[in-house]
């Protein structure tokens, strides 16, 4: 009794007294339930945010201040430059066989462009096993783990909506072949979703209308779930970021991991030549002598289509949200008080209740979400490497339901990749008038990770794949 007169009374004070107008209505485990979200939320904090993000529209000012940032080429043009990557490999192997590197996946989005019921890491997406995601990526996490002789841990971050359904799926599969204790789950924060007038909203009589606070929550995800504390015993000091979505990714990249380390970087990036200016995909850019990348949605049109006298654009090269994070670099940004990045706003239709109770289940925007992004963190680092890839190799994501990202042109481009290591490797690949690739090629990362380790591993003479058939090289 005592403690609800207190929260109603610390509601009142910041403008949030709604919350519990339905209070009475709720049975015991209602109440829980409501209170426990309550509890969660630093409403002082939350006075700030609503002043910064929902009484206003943040916006940029970049008129002037942004420069192209340098890459390093993907594939090495100088003699000095063939030499770093030369190094880099060495080092990167050397980290990973020394047991000082994690993998991380993000992969509590709620995949609504996808339209997909459940944990997009399981969706059915390679072309001739039809594996889900989380497999793919788990044979390549296996892969690496057998070369460098080493177990990867490999964290999750899940979000509350995916969590359970997430276990369930990885302990259904038994983990994908991956040691159970190496695979630890952590879950992402929420944020309440806020009315225009700066009021969070009811989903119900007894629930907050609440969503996953962006990626970039997964920085203190981190801490807050005891996962940095578990990668500081193990000893890891590198932590290989990926999105759950990209088939092609390589989760483990000595190359990248090797120039981060070189570089003494403390967040990496990989980017590629944008496919459009509009792509939606982040801008790399330097603004005010940092590294920034700035969203397709919040850069202005003029400056993603700048192309100076060559016909080059200005910003040219995309983020793909690969990343290598330092653990030192994670401890530092998430051992203050508060959210280590900025939010970003998006304004969303949310259903919930009225002051009634009754349900409301707008069509246009009621309410503002905000997000973190964990790109935020680059200008954060004291060094940045941004590796330049080539697209075909590492980057197809799936995010939409048809068209470009979708299941189907990621199922055309790992044929297309798969094709073009067997060709590398002395393989004649059936090709149909326009050179598409006229049969399903399937390569698990556990029969080879590279065209140079399938080339090492298969005889050409001994290799005929005919038009239509099915190939499918696994363990
Ligand atoms: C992201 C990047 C974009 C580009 C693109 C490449 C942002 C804002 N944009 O675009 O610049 O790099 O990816 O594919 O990041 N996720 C969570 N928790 C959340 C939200 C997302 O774990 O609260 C995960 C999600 O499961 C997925 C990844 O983050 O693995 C990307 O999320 P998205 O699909 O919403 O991002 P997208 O495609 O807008």
């Amino acid at each position: 009794m005592a403690e609800i007169t207190g929260i109603r009374k610390t509601l009142e004070k910041h403008g949030q007294g709604h919350l519990l107008r339905f209070y009475d209505e709720l049975s015991d485990r209602q109440r829980g339930v409501l209170l426990e979200q309550l509890a969660a939320i630093d409403f002082a904090r939350m006075d700030d945010i609503v002043a910064r993000y929902v009484r206003q529209v943040p916006g940029w000012n970049l008129q002037g201040r942004l420069e192209p940032p340098a890459i390093v080429p993907g594939k090495p043009a100088t003699p000095a430059a063939q030499a770093e990557h030369k190094a880099a490999r060495a080092k990167g192997a050397e980290l990973l066989a020394a047991g000082k590197v994690a993998a991380f996946v993000v992969a509590g989005g709620e995949g609504t462009r996808l339209g997909y019921e459940g944990p997009k890491g399981c969706l059915e997406a390679t072309p001739v096993t039809h594996k889900p995601l989380f497999r793919v990526l788990a044979e390549q996490i296996l892969a690496a783990s057998r070369r460098y002789g080493v177990a990867i841990p490999w964290y999750v971050m899940t979000s509350q909506g995916n969590d359970v359904a997430t276990r369930a799926f990885f302990r259904q599969h038994r983990y994908f072949g991956l040691d159970a204790d190496d695979v630890l789950f952590l879950v992402q924060g929420t944020m309440p979703a806020i009315g225009f007038d700066g009021k969070l909203l009811l989903a119900d009589k007894g629930s907050l209308a609440l969503s996953p606070d962006g990626h970039g929550g997964c920085l203190s995800a981190l801490r807050r779930s005891g996962a940095l504390d578990d990668m500081a015993r193990r000893g890891i000091d590198l932590i290989s970021y990926f999105q759950v979505d990209n088939p092609l990714v390589h989760c483990i990249d000595p190359l990248f991991l090797g120039l981060h380390a070189l570089r003494e970087a403390e967040m990496s990036a990989k980017g590629l030549p944008k496919r459009d200016p509009m792509e939606r995909v982040g801008n790399f850019c330097v603004l005010d002598g940092k590294v920034t990348v700035i969203e397709y949605s919040d850069m202005p049109a003029d400056l993603a289509t700048a192309t100076p006298e060559d016909g080059r654009l200005r910003f040219a090269f995309g983020s793909i949200a690969i990343h290598v994070l330092s653990r030192s670099f994670v401890d530092r940004l998430t051992s203050g008080e508060g959210p280590p990045l900025p939010y970003h706003r998006a304004d969303k239709p949310v259903p919930c209740i009225d002051e009634h109770g009754k349900p409301v289940k707008p069509d246009t925007p009621n309410a503002v979400k905000l997000e973190m992004f964990v790109f935020d963190a680059l200008p954060l680092a004291t060094g940045t490497v941004i590796l330049g890839i080539d697209r075909r190799e590492e980057f197809s994501p799936i995010k939409n339901a048809a068209g470009p990202d979708s299941l189907s042109s990621s199922l055309h481009d790992q044929v297309r990749r798969a094709a073009a290591w067997l060709e590398q490797a002395g393989v004649s690949v059936p090709r149909d008038a326009d050179g598409q690739v006229a049969a399903a090629i399937e390569i698990s990362a556990l029969f080879a990770e590279s065209a140079e380790d399938l080339k090492a591993k298969i005889d050409p003479a001994k290799f005929t794949l005919v038009g239509g058939q099915n190939l499918y090289l696994g363990d």
